[in-house]
């Protein structure tokens, strides 16, 4: 069973008199009229965005038929799709019983994969990448520099969430990466890039999700009113349509933590 996502039509047409240079057309400039000294170098063509929609496996939810699952990689993918206008249609793994055909395509048995040109390619590291390149329109790009701030918290969350001795350092050593990502969100916010929403952002904004409903259910446990920039910036992040198309229902990302928590 699958689900197709279209964005709405006005961004799966043609995109029309892009002026690009052509010596590198990946790189649109955002000129409507070319200046005249330039009149060799660029040129007016139209570009297309893919009107297929991408075939993605992702989890699928433990709670409710073909629906989305908890994957918080798949939904990095599914968010770069969102925000490049990109249209994608969903096949749903039951990672606990996973399909012949899957583990035929999937070499680590592992969601999100994306099919591009007939061929499968799992990571989400990878397949971002790939279709940063193959669509740099909106661009998503975090500079090399940035692309870390924030990456400390999810190994964080999870050794929290697993503790079952209260004074073992592991809700403090959250509580100094939330607050060193409050510090950087001041200075440099409110996204990781600035005023843009980047890559970064896509990847951590699914992880911040899980933190809050897992951390809540299980420890009873939310980010502290002392981390504003923190909690502002989670706001913004799940309330863009994006994350609302793509985000896991609550039951599910209660479930898919269960395991570790009482395991
Ligand atoms: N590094 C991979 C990690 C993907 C991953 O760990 N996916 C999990 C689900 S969130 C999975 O498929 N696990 C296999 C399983 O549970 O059997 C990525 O970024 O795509």
């Amino acid at each position: 069973m699958s689900t197709t996502f279209h964005p709405p039509a006005s961004l799966t047409t043609t995109i029309k008199h892009l002026a690009c240079n052509l010596k590198n057309p990946l790189i649109p400039t955002h000129f409507t009229k070319t200046p005249p000294h330039l009149k060799s170098t660029f040129r007016k063509f139209t570009v297309s965005m893919a009107t297929t929609p991408f075939e993605v496996c992702v989890k699928a939810s433990y709670t409710v038929p073909n629906k989305l699952g908890d994957c918080p990689f798949t939904q990095r993918v599914l968010l770069t799709l969102e925000e490049k206008h990109l249209p994608y249609d969903m096949k749903f793994i039951d990672l606990k019983d996973k399909p012949e055909w899957f583990l035929k395509i999937s070499p680590e048995g592992k969601v999100p994969l994306i099919k591009f040109d007939e061929e499968w390619v799992a990571d989400s590291d990878v397949i971002t990448q790939s279709l940063e390149e193959k669509f740099p329109v909106p661009p998503l790009v975090t500079p090399p520099e940035k692309a870390s701030v924030g990456s400390k918290i999810f190994s964080a969350f999870i050794g929290f969430l697993k503790s079952k001795d209260p004074a073992d350092g592991t809700e403090q050593a959250l509580l100094s990466e939330l607050s060193a990502f409050n510090d950087y969100l001041k200075e440099n916010g409110p996204f990781i890039n600035g005023k843009e929403v980047s890559a970064a952002d896509l990847a951590l904004g699914p992880k911040l999700y899980h933190l809050e409903i897992a951390l809540g259910h299980y420890k009873k446990w939310s980010v502290p009113d002392s981390l504003p920039e923190v909690k502002s910036y989670m706001k913004t992040i799940f309330s863009r349509d994006s994350f609302i198309n793509t985000r896991a229902l609550t039951e599910d990302v209660i479930e898919g933590w269960r395991s570790k928590v009482e395991g």
